[in-house]
């Protein structure tokens, strides 16, 4: 399966099994550590991490939360990093400008309230190198229509960082997507540790042969060697943070949570230059 297919919810996504998760998998309520529920940590509130933000429509995904989709990362007041492959085709039907309700929300740890901040988005430049075969390249730049507090921001990763996230450091992802590969999308925000991995075990679970390619260059490999703690669906474009800085934005694997296909990340010091050009 390709990440394109995956990145999306909405009434589509939930049609679909996901098959790498076996049949009968126990299904996790939101809370409950569980061998299949991704994010596999728990719960967590958007006030203690409030550069965890929600790309939202509700036009396109309905309003019962808040119509998200996708998760974004506050780098500065205006300006938001998430996945390219969230404003594509695939995940919106069409193109972004023509999302008209485009909206970040801030600090709503609950999707079905109304906490916190909806702002508008004055634009979103999405990588014109992504690659959508190999998963290359997958970050977007959004803009807001209004100021989020610059205290509530995460500084990015990077090239001089690169010993925050060395393999074997623990790291931490967060997102309100699905909790058990079964299209149950969370409610609440979640947080799940992992493990960076070493690019030599993507490179040999992700050669090239249909899920995508891992590129050492462009993409940071996590996950949880026993399986079990994973971003999944609905997790794209959220932050991977390790030594407090953003290291990555989730992007993509084959499947959620299984120990032989870890998350796959957009590698923050490598696109910090171009989201640098395009924020306000
Ligand atoms: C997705 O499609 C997706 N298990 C995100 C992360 C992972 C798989 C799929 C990693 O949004």
């Amino acid at each position: 399966m390709r990440s394109s297919f995956r990145a999306l919810l909405g009434g589509l996504v939930a049609l679909l099994p996901v098959l790498a998760v076996p049949l009968g998998a126990p299904v996790a309520q939101a809370g409950e550590d569980s061998d299949r529920s991704i994010i596999g940590g728990g719960p967590v509130t958007a006030e203690r991490y409030p550069w965890t933000v929600a790309v939202a429509s509700q036009s396109r995904f309905g309003s019962a939360r808040s119509g998200q989709f996708c998760g974004g990362v506050l780098v500065g007041p205006t300006t938001v990093v998430s996945a390219a492959h969230c404003f594509g085709q695939a995940a919106l039907g069409g193109n972004w400008s023509d999302v008209h309700d485009l909206r970040i929300i801030f600090g709503r740890t609950d999707l079905s309230g109304t906490s916190g901040r909806e702002t508008d988005v004055s634009n979103v430049w999405v990588n014109p190198g992504y690659d959508p075969v190999t998963n290359s390249g997958d970050v977007a730049v959004v803009t807001l229509g209004e100021s989020l507090p610059a205290a509530s921001t995460i500084r990015m990763a990077g090239a001089d960082d690169t010993q925050d996230y060395r393999a074997g450091t623990a790291a931490e992802v967060y997102g309100w997507g699905d909790t058990t590969g079964y299209a149950s999308y969370s409610t609440v925000l979640r947080a799940a540790g992992l493990t960076v991995l070493a690019d030599e075990t993507c490179e040999r679970a992700y050669p090239g042969n249909g899920d995508g390619k891992y590129n050492r260059q462009d993409m940071v490999c996590a996950g949880d060697p026993a399986g079990g703690h994973d971003a999944c669906q609905g997790d794209s474009g959220g932050p991977l943070v390790a030594g407090g800085k953003l290291v990555g934005l989730v992007s993509w694997g084959a499947g959620c949570a299984d120990p032989a296909h870890p998350g796959v990340y957009t590698r923050m010091s490598a696109v910090a230059g171009l989201v640098a050009a395009h924020s306000s």
